[in-house]
């Protein structure tokens, strides 16, 4: 097994979710969380759905782990993050959603969905609190229309070539009678992190294998063998069941849209009842993801990994791994 499950898992349900009142009261659901590594401790940026089916954002931070090995424990902020300038966006906000976190220039940014309007943008929102996310802009791309419908974006924590980049998901029509997805992951580079520009494709789904519909997960891992990005496949199966899973990538370090090795298989899947049973059953989503790096700026193999990821959109899950683990699969074929 790639991955181990935290003995703790679920890491936080809606029990963990305090109430917010007005808005949250007896919380719905908690999944599909960013990640930061502050002083040494992991905060989760937090997807909560309340009863009435909106969005709200709202943190974790950790406390110590037992001695056990199970990893912290997280406590939730009584309090929702607050999205300054999102009226930006667009004229109708519906919801705010699936943020990933990235360290980028020693500040902390994050890439986020918004259903907007009749469509999905993506934000790029900045904090130092985390209590607090300030829109930088609306990510467009030129002519691009079809960077008008995108639900997966993330940042790579520094510049490539001098500009700033993105791994994103456009997506296409709906396939079945499932909702629009993608089976596109393209790179974008920009100067101000606002207007972008497509730098060509990075890779497609495999049609009849675990991955025929893509989307990036957290921030790429700078690693002496490249990019390392964890991703999500879905088999569509049957158009009603699809499953969500977390497979690995290696890009090039200087050109992120030429891969190096993709991994024959999956490195999780939805396996526990929980993450088999909830509101959308057969999810795991993996969306944060911390890792401690060398004085040169590398993850190297024999380091910790932990990713926290959203599961059957109801709770949050942690797996660990190490980078030289995950380098591995890529490489197996
Ligand atoms: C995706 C996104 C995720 C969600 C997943 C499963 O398209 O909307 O937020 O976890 O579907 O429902």
């Amino acid at each position: 097994m790639v991955f181990t499950r935290s003995a703790s898992n679920p890491i936080l349900s809606r029990d963990d979710i305090p109430d917010a009142p007005p808005d949250v009261i007896d919380a719905t659901s908690v999944f599909n969380p960013g990640a930061a590594r502050v002083d040494g401790r992991d905060l989760l940026l937090l997807r909560v759905q309340t009863r009435g089916r909106r969005t709200c954002l709202m943190t974790a931070e950790s406390e110590p782990g037992p001695a056990d090995g199970s990893g912290a424990a997280f406590t939730v902020r009584r309090e929702l993050v607050e999205l300054v300038g999102f009226e930006e966006m667009g004229r109708e906000i519906h919801h705010v959603y699936d943020p990933r976190v990235t360290l980028l220039d020693g500040a902390w940014h994050v890439v986020l969905a918004v259903d907007v309007d009749s469509t999905c943008r993506l934000a790029v929102a900045r904090t130092d609190d985390f209590r607090r996310l300030e829109l930088v802009g609306k990510v467009a791309a030129g002519g691009r229309t079809r960077w008008d419908d995108v639900r997966n974006g993330v940042l790579f924590p520094e510049r490539i070539g001098g500009s700033y980049a993105m791994l994103l998901r456009p997506n296409r029509k709906a396939i079945g009678d499932g909702p629009s997805s993608g089976d596109e992951i393209v790179l974008g580079t920009s100067d101000d992190l606002v207007n972008w520009r497509e730098r060509g494709s990075v890779m497609s789904g495999r049609w009849h294998s675990w991955d025929e519909l893509i989307g990036p997960g957290p921030p790429p891992v700078k690693t002496r063998d490249g990019w390392l990005l964890v991703y999500h496949g879905i088999a569509t199966h049957l158009a009603t069941a699809w499953i969500y899973q977390a497979g690995v990538v290696l890009l090039d370090l200087e050109d992120p849209t030429r891969v190096i090795a993709r991994g024959r298989d999956n490195v999780l899947e939805p396996r526990e009842s929980w993450e088999m049973t909830g509101q959308v059953p057969n999810v795991v989503f993996p969306s944060g993801l911390t890792v401690d790096h060398d004085a040169d700026g590398f993850a190297g193999p024999d380091t910790e990994l932990t990713l926290y990821y959203g599961a059957a959109d109801t709770c949050v899950g942690r797996a660990t791994t190490t980078v030289g683990r995950l380098i591995e699969s890529c490489r197996l074929e």
